[in-house]
């Protein structure tokens, strides 16, 4: 089958996103859920086939599906949220990826899925933020039986790796200054967004090859546009105001099985 990504509803809670800073006004859950709704688009005209994990009003944070869970090849690791309200939002999540992948769960360290973030058969995964040394152990056992090589990411400012990080093809990131050492990245492509516009690296790669970004940040669109890529801007900045890019708004299956036998 094709490529999947899995969103997850924006509930009424939304209003009590944590984030880094007080939200004020106060978030909008019908603005986020109109936001959400043109995200969910765009990612079925790039070529994702779009499934809702439905919400849960005891979850405010749980439309960042991304955190919940790992997906390498045709398996997910479950995975364990760095921040304490955020425990228990993986149940339907791991439900809705039992239909399509095989499922392991992660027992012990915290560990976001936004901080991983996968470069052809490199596995990057950000420590220090919300992931811990021991998630990010569990991480690196789960990718060893997956013939992809992990490698730590020391992050201390930004969020989440993918806060600041993504990949634009199989060799190339885009990359902010301030979200990680670029050594890291040696033998790929590093794409330098402005050091003053800290959210533009935080992009989606669709299967048709396009960079999905934010609207917000029109230098990227022309830098990608100017290397050749397609481009196509969404505004998610009511996610924004409660700390959350575009990745985080879903989980992308790019490799699954050609006939999945779990539908
Ligand atoms: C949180 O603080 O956990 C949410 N308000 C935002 C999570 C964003 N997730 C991500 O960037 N992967």
């Amino acid at each position: 089958m094709g490529p999947v990504a899995l969103v997850r509803e924006v509930t009424d809670s939304f209003t009590r996103c944590v984030t880094r800073r007080p939200a004020v006004p106060p978030l909008d859950p019908k603005r986020a859920r109109h936001q959400h709704l043109r995200y969910r688009s765009a990612l079925e005209m790039g070529g994702f086939e779009v499934r809702v994990v439905p919400g849960d009003e005891a979850h405010p944070d749980g439309c960042f599906i991304e955190d919940a869970a790992v997906v390498v090849g045709e398996a997910a690791l479950i995975a364990r949220p760095g921040h304490p309200s955020r425990l228990g939002e993986s149940g339907p999540v791991a439900d809705a990826l039992s239909e399509l992948v095989d499922i392991h769960t992660l027992d012990h360290g915290a560990l976001d899925g936004g901080d991983v973030l996968q470069v052809g058969t490199t596995v990057f995964v950000g420590v220090g933020g919300r992931t811990d040394a021991a998630g990010a152990a569990g991480l690196e056992a789960f990718c060893g039986g997956m013939r992809r090589r992990p490698v730590r990411v020391p992050v201390e400012s930004a969020l989440h790796l993918k806060s600041g990080v993504t990949a634009l093809d199989e060799s190339s990131v885009l990359w902010h200054p301030d979200s990680c050492d670029r050594a890291v990245f040696a033998g790929l492509r590093v794409v330098a967004v402005e050091s003053d516009d800290p959210e533009a690296a935080n992009v989606v790669r669709l299967p048709d090859g396009r960079i999905l970004l934010g609207a917000a940040h029109h230098r990227v669109a022309d830098q990608l546009a100017g290397l050749g890529y397609g481009v196509v801007a969404c505004d998610t900045s009511e996610f924004a105001r409660a700390d959350g890019g575009l990745t985080c708004l879903s989980i992308r299956l790019r490799h699954l099985p050609s006939q999945s036998l779990r539908r």
